[in-house]
């Protein structure tokens, strides 16, 4: 398999993150490639020209870092990262990790863009006020479900996705400084990305 990727994309850390936790690093060779200068390796695999893109044993091409973490987790070993038992809560929390990105990820292009009126646009506004709330509702979640991913020894897509985002808020916007507001969540942070899978493929 081969996975198109850079380092600084959240939704290809996700897919990178999935393929080490299913013991499959000898089988997925990295591409790395820059998504915004239209590299031809890259649209020959995925014509919307953003990474991650997976291409599967198969030849399959894959796109969508939930849709390829869902493949690997098919083929690779070790713990389901979405679990049949408790599948619609795993997807419910990545569902919350992907829009967190998503709002965060486009925050960070607008700005790249059009500098800081992106922020103080329309949608700028509301991507930090959703970017406000997802915050504090998983911060809730994780209070009210006692979660503490050490007790627990495995991680799902959910808390991937999740600590991806959250991770990406601290590489990108920092200013938003969301640790001291959201401490529950703040020390489940701590504990995933302790994780060796989290480790070997930091934010650069
Ligand atoms: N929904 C997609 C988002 C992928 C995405 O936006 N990737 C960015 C890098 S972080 C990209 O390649 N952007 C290049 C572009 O939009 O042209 C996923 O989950 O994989």
């Amino acid at each position: 398999m081969q996975l198109f990727l850079n380092a600084t994309s959240p939704y290809a850390r996700v897919a990178r993150i999935a393929a080490l936790e299913k013991g499959l690093a000898d089988r997925v060779e990295l591409i790395w490639c820059d998504p915004w200068s239209d590299d031809e390796a890259l649209l020959a695999v995925n014509p919307v020209g953003r990474v991650p893109a997976l291409t599967t044993d198969d030849g399959t091409a894959l796109v969508e870092s939930p849709l390829i973490a869902m493949h690997l987790d098919a083929v690779g070993q070790g713990p389901d990262l979405v679990p049949g038992a408790q599948q619609s809560e795993v997807l419910h929390r990545a569902g919350l990790g992907q829009g967190l990105m998503e709002a965060a990820f486009n925050s960070v292009i607008g700005r790249k863009h059009q500098g800081a009126a992106a922020d103080d646009s329309v949608l700028g506004q509301r991507r930090a006020r959703a970017i406000a709330r997802t915050l504090a509702a998983l911060d809730n979640e994780v209070i009210e479900g006692g979660d503490n991913p050490d007790n627990r020894g495995t991680v799902t897509l959910g808390d991937i996705a999740v600590a991806v985002a959250l991770d990406y808020l601290l590489f990108r916007m920092p200013e938003i400084d969301w640790q001291p507001r959201h401490p529950a969540l703040a020390d489940w942070h701590e504990a995933v990305i302790a994780r060796e899978s989290f480790r070997t493929t930091r934010f650069q």
